[in-house]
């Protein structure tokens, strides 16, 4: 080689590897309201797009987990099925799937495991407990997040650009409860549990408040754990107080049996919940210690007229090919994996930093309504459904707003 050409190949050498320590060494955006990074993944030169989903699908409430997953899947199988070409190429969307458990600490080691694996997105995670500390991670590595579940309001109160949700938070859950259970159940003396979890405690908290400013008592708090089973101290502490409605913040898991537990101690109260309790399961769960029409609780979304038909036949798509009912989340982690993507589509790419500015502008109609964010990543004018059980089966009172 010449001398000449010899020293242009080495200053073009030196020229790019300058220019990738630049990129890596990119700085985090700034506080207060950090920004993806830009090292963020682009899309795999195969044209396959990875899509991360983590929620418990162990431990207590893993039927809620793997409900949330197969809603994914179910997504995905569509996707790939519909020929969708992004940035050029075939798209092949593959679902990552991780299991938190429900634990912060497993959940923050899933996170990570799916920024390594250069995921383009994630939907999850189930809890806020696990949510909240992985969106850190997840916005550290300019990965946009959708949870399709987590409603603790801090989630979206971080100053993440990436982190969003698609259903209601627990402000509005707990707000809307505790007026229901003084306007609507006339509770005179209101019990409230939770389970020290970040969902738990902040929606029993919201609930307290509310049932306050509705001019409504509360005659004793009382909280146990996530996965307690033995309620019967505090069950009996609160008996004295002689309630007439018992909240409990916390998840159907924990509620099934403090539903049985109540029973045998005689508490005839009615039991109420957020959208944690409000699953299909739990009639299971409780088995004989739920009577007809003494549960209350709201999901954290729903629709509404015409709305009606898509849900439903969602859920008949999701029987026929699970074998299994909705527990509750299904039908919005699918929506959310439906939104990420339309978010590609719209930037013709699946690079996170290309595709986010097309998430905050969503605009999408899905199964569990109209989706469009506000500017902390909170779903606009989201809705509640609250349900009753009686006859064993879920039974739904109103859609709120
Ligand atoms: N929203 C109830 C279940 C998930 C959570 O921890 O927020």
């Amino acid at each position: 080689m010449q001398l000449n050409l010899k020293l242009a190949v080495i200053s073009a050498a030196v020229a790019l590897a300058a220019c990738g320590k630049k990129e890596e060494a990119a700085p985090a955006a700034p506080a207060p309201a950090p920004a993806p990074a830009a090292a963020a993944p682009a899309p795999a030169a195969d044209g396959v797009i990875k899509i991360g989903h983590v929620g418990p699908t162990s431990g207590a409430i893993a039927h809620l987990g793997k409900d949330n997953e197969n809603g994914a899947r179910m997504a995905i199988d569509e996707l790939n099925a519909a020929n969708i070409t992004i940035g050029g190429k075939p798209a092949k969307f593959e679902l990552l799937a991780e299991d938190d458990a429900a634990d912060p600490k497993q959940g923050t080691a899933a996170a990570q495991k799916l920024v390594d694996a250069k995921v383009n997105g994630v939907i999850g995670h189930l809890n806020s407990g696990t949510t909240i500390p992985a969106s850190q991670i997840y916005n550290d590595a300019g990965i946009p997040q959708i949870s399709p579940s987590a409603t603790n309001p801090k989630y979206t109160r971080q100053g993440y650009a990436g982190a969003f949700r698609v259903v209601a938070d627990d402000t509005q859950l707990g707000g809307a409860l505790g007026k229901y259970a003084v306007t609507t159940l006339k509770g005179k003396n209101i019990a409230v549990i939770d389970d020290r979890t970040a969902y738990g405690q902040g929606v029993a908290d919201e609930f307290e408040k509310s049932v306050a400013a509705a001019g409504g008592k509360v005659v004793g708090r009382e909280f146990t754990n996530d996965k307690a089973t033995d309620f019967n101290a505090i069950l009996t502490t609160l008996k004295a107080k002689k309630p007439d409605v018992v909240f409990f913040g916390g998840m159907d898991a924990v509620a099934g049996p403090m539903l049985k537990q109540m029973k045998q101690l005689g508490i005839k109260a009615k039991f109420m919940g957020g959208d944690g309790i409000c699953s299909t399961g739990l009639v299971e769960l409780a088995g004989d210690g739920m009577a007809d029409e003494q549960v209350y609780c709201a999901e954290a979304g729903g629709v509404e007229g015409e709305g009606k038909a898509g849900m439903e036949k969602f859920k008949a798509d999701f029987k026929a090919k699970y074998n299994a009912d909705v527990q509750v989340y299904a039908p919005y982690v699918y929506d959310a994996v439906k939104v990420m993507v339309e978010a590609m589509k719209a930037a013709d790419s699946a690079e996170p930093a290309k595709y986010l500015p097309k998430l905050k502008e969503t605009n999408y109609k899905g199964v569990t309504g109209t989706i469009a964010f506000d500017e902390k990543g909170d779903i606009k004018n989201g809705a509640l459904t609250l349900y009753t059980y009686k006859g064993g089966k879920r039974s739904e009172i109103a859609v709120i707003r």
